[in-house]
């Protein structure tokens, strides 16, 4: 059922919005095909500059649909589940040389979360929640939970959300780094895709770029850093994007960005 993701193209943004409003668009094998197979596209489609990643109705993700782990049914494999859905999609994301904006429109839980901390640049409604839900049902965060929460918050505050299951609003999200920024609820939707468009006509082999060397600062040492600085700006100094800058920038112009 390909309703579970709505997938529009328009000005160089790809926006995929789960849809399964009555579940609070928890994942259920469906939303997980459909997501992913958004996030391919992506990759492959050069006409796609940039993601803007949010949800149907009153939620934007509670994770894992629960339904379809009924222990009365016998006891899943989740190792499997993981590695066949939530692992490739957050891999999906993150090697996504083109950014991914999120925008949370109400509780993103569980693996909902931690999806939209994978994100590049995440916007949250001023009354959405996050939630590291697994601890309620005796589960461990997944989705990079484990990996993105301390790096962003610290070992103290991720393992107090990760064992609480305390509910985080968006402000203090932004407060503490894990999020960009919270926004009026009635603004989210237009600041997200200004953000998206914004960035979907800019310099987005550079912005690429710009995403992989921060991502790899994450275990590189700062020798491997400043190669790979070295070798990403060698890369970018040979765009078209690169020349028609700073031609714009000398002409005193604005530029048009073609993304490679
Ligand atoms: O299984 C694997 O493959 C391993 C991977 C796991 C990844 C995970 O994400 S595990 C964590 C799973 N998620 C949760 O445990 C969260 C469960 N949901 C909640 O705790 C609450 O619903 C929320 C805190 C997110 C929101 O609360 P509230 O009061 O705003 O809404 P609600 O009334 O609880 O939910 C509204 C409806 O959505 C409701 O349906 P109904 O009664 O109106 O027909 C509820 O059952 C449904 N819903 C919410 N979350 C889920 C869900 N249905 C299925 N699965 C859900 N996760």
């Amino acid at each position: 059922d390909s309703d579970t993701v709505l997938s529009v193209l328009a000005d160089g943004v790809l926006s995929l919005t789960l849809n399964r409003p009555d579940k609070l668009n928890s994942f259920n094998e469906d939303m997980h095909l459909a997501l992913s197979a958004g996030f391919e596209r992506a990759h492959k489609d050069a006409d796609v500059r940039a993601v803007l990643l949010t949800g149907a109705g009153r939620g934007f993700s509670a994770g894992q649909d629960l339904g379809d782990r009924d222990p009365r049914k016998g006891t899943p494999d989740l190792g499997s589940t993981i590695e066949t859905f939530y692992n490739p999609l957050l891999r999906l994301i993150r090697s996504l040389e083109k950014p991914v904006v999120c925008a949370v429109n109400g509780v993103a839980a569980g693996a909902g979360a931690n999806i939209a901390f994978a994100c590049d640049i995440t916007l949250a409604a001023r009354s959405a929640r996050f939630i590291q839900a697994f601890a309620k049902i005796g589960l461990v965060p997944d989705s990079g939970g484990t990996w993105s929460l301390p790096r962003l918050i610290g070992e103290a505050r991720a393992k107090a959300l990760a064992l609480t299951a305390e509910p985080l609003d968006a402000e203090t999200a932004a407060g503490w780094g894990l999020i960009w920024r919270a926004v009026d609820d009635d603004k989210l939707m237009d600041e997200a895709k200004a953000l998206s468009v914004r960035l979907a006509s800019g310099p987005t082999l550079g912005l690429g770029l710009t995403k992989r060397a921060i991502q790899a600062a994450a275990t590189n040492s700062l020798d491997e850093q400043l190669d790979l600085e070295r070798d990403l700006q060698r890369e970018a100094g040979r765009s078209a994007d690169y020349a028609e800058g700073v031609s714009a920038f000398l002409e005193k112009r604005k530029p048009e960005f073609k993304g490679r």
